[in-house]
């Protein structure tokens, strides 16, 4: 496990979010991407060494429209950076806690990923990411 990779804000509206975003940090975001897997649309901005990815729901099946559903818009995972995803579930699985997939997926900004349910991390849902190495 490495550095914090991002932080996963949940936004209702994506366009608005990007606005107001780009106000507070003084930088507009550098790519949208949709996860259609995941039923979302991805914003993402570089600050320094911090990333931020806004995530709005493009589905009600959506995980994040159910979150703003339950708790509000707000921070909704921390992702971290890791060399070797495979290596790192299996750590963390043989540590008890509960992965969300089997096998890595693919996710936004040219990663794999891999989630922690928030129920085996103190409430927080964590993520994995690695990144997919460009030939
Ligand atoms: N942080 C903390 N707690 C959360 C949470 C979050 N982000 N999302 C849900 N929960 C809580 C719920 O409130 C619920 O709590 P209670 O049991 O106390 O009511 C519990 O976790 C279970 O929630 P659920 O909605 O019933 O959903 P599941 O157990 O099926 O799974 C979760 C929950 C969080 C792992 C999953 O829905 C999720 O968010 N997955 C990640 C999806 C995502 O962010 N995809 C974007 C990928 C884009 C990319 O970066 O590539």
């Amino acid at each position: 496990m490495n550095h914090i990779e991002h932080i996963g804000i949940a936004v209702k509206n994506l366009d608005e979010a990007n606005g107001l975003y780009a106000k507070l940090l003084g930088v507009d975001h550098y790519k949208t991407e949709e996860v259609e897997s995941e039923f979302v649309m991805t914003s993402f901005f570089k600050k320094g060494v911090n990333k931020i990815e806004l995530l709005a729901a493009t589905h009600p099946d959506s995980a994040i429209h159910k979150f703003i559903e339950k708790k509000g818009e707000g921070i909704h995972h921390i992702a971290f950076d890791v060399d070797d995803i495979e290596l790192e579930m299996k750590r963390l699985k043989d540590n008890g806690f509960i992965l969300l997939n089997e096998k890595p997926k693919r996710g936004a900004d040219n990663k794999l990923i891999c989630f922690v349910h928030p129920k085996s991390t103190n409430g927080v849902l964590v993520e994995l990411c690695q990144s997919i190495k460009v030939e």
